[in-house]
């Protein structure tokens, strides 16, 4: 329209075409009296620009990370007619992304205004193994090329820390029991699973009280879920009450405990009687939770 008020016929504006349509331009020459014979130029059809490829952003080409669940980012593609754009992401553990080496195959769709996309799958990926990724990109026309391939490992990672890493009872008299389970009073240790992989926990603590046995029924423990399903229960020290000792043998006290966050903490519960003929004064063991 602005062409025509700027009374321009030799140029059309992008607005005014779709991709695919054919044009046409014909001339008319006029002397002021008569038409003279119209020329045609040839049909010209309106191609789609083909998306560029993407680049990768995170995890990077050559590296490494912890995170099972990696968000997958790039850079998004261009596409010289502004076109919306679709991404298919590929992740293998070969470079040839061949049919059974694929991992993830999906499509993400791009984010108009915003100059990176992501994708984070369902399922974790495995660790100690060489991952390759991938991403191209399609306005919906034309599919674009792929990006490079990169690559990646998950290094298998064990590692565990203690949220609450002290148990105090306080003033705590002869031949009287006290214990964790009553969390409103003195709340259990709570063990979880920062690493990438399950772990096997031992749990073993240095003797408590001067008088009486170790290990002995004076000083005991069990293992519950703090978060479901975070263990194997059935191959576990869970309830009832079982004594400490500072043997670790081949004893396993929490099996399989899960990485996942939303399942990776365990309560080690505490009870202590201490001897009718035990001394006043402070008394304190060192737990240790070591896992493989
Ligand atoms: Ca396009
Ligand atoms: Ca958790
Ligand atoms: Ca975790």
């Amino acid at each position: 329209m602005l062409a025509l008020y700027n009374n321009r016929t030799d140029f059309i504006h992008s607005d005014e075409t779709l991709k695919n349509e054919t044009w046409q331009a014909c001339v008319t020459p006029n002397d002021g009296i008569v038409d003279g014979s119209t020329a045609c130029s040839n049909v010209v059809t309106l191609r789609n620009a083909i998306p560029a490829a993407p680049f990768q952003i995170f995890p990077a080409d050559n590296s490494s990370t912890f995170l099972r669940f990696p968000n997958f980012t790039w850079f998004n593609a261009t596409d010289a007619d502004g076109d919306n754009l679709t991404y298919r992401v590929e992740v293998a553990n070969s470079a040839t992304f061949s049919t059974a080496s694929v991992v993830i195959n999906t499509t993400v769709t791009g984010r108009v205004g915003i100059n990176v996309t992501n994708y984070t799958d369902f399922n974790p990926l495995e660790v100690d193994t060489e991952y390759f990724w991938r991403i191209s990109s399609t306005d919906g026309f034309t599919n674009g090329t792929f990006s490079n391939t990169t690559n990646f490992t998950i290094p298998s990672l064990l590692s565990l820390s203690l949220p609450i890493d002290l148990v105090s009872f306080g003033n705590v008299t002869q031949d009287s029991v006290v214990n964790t389970t009553n969390a409103s009073t003195v709340a259990p240790f709570v063990l979880r699973n920062d690493g990438n992989i399950g772990a096997n926990v031992t749990i073993i603590s240095t003797r408590l009280f001067l008088q009486g046995a170790f290990p002995s029924t004076a000083y005991q423990y069990f293992v519950e879920e703090n978060e479901t399903g975070s263990f194997n229960l059935s191959n576990s020290s869970i309830f009832p009450w079982r004594n400490f000792t500072n043997i670790t043998g081949t004893r396993v006290d929490i099996k399989a405990l899960d990485w996942n966050d939303t399942q990776d903490a365990v309560n080690i519960h505490v009870m202590i009687a201490p001897p009718n003929d035990e001394p006043q004064g402070n008394r304190s063991a060192n737990v240790t939770m070591s896992a493989e």
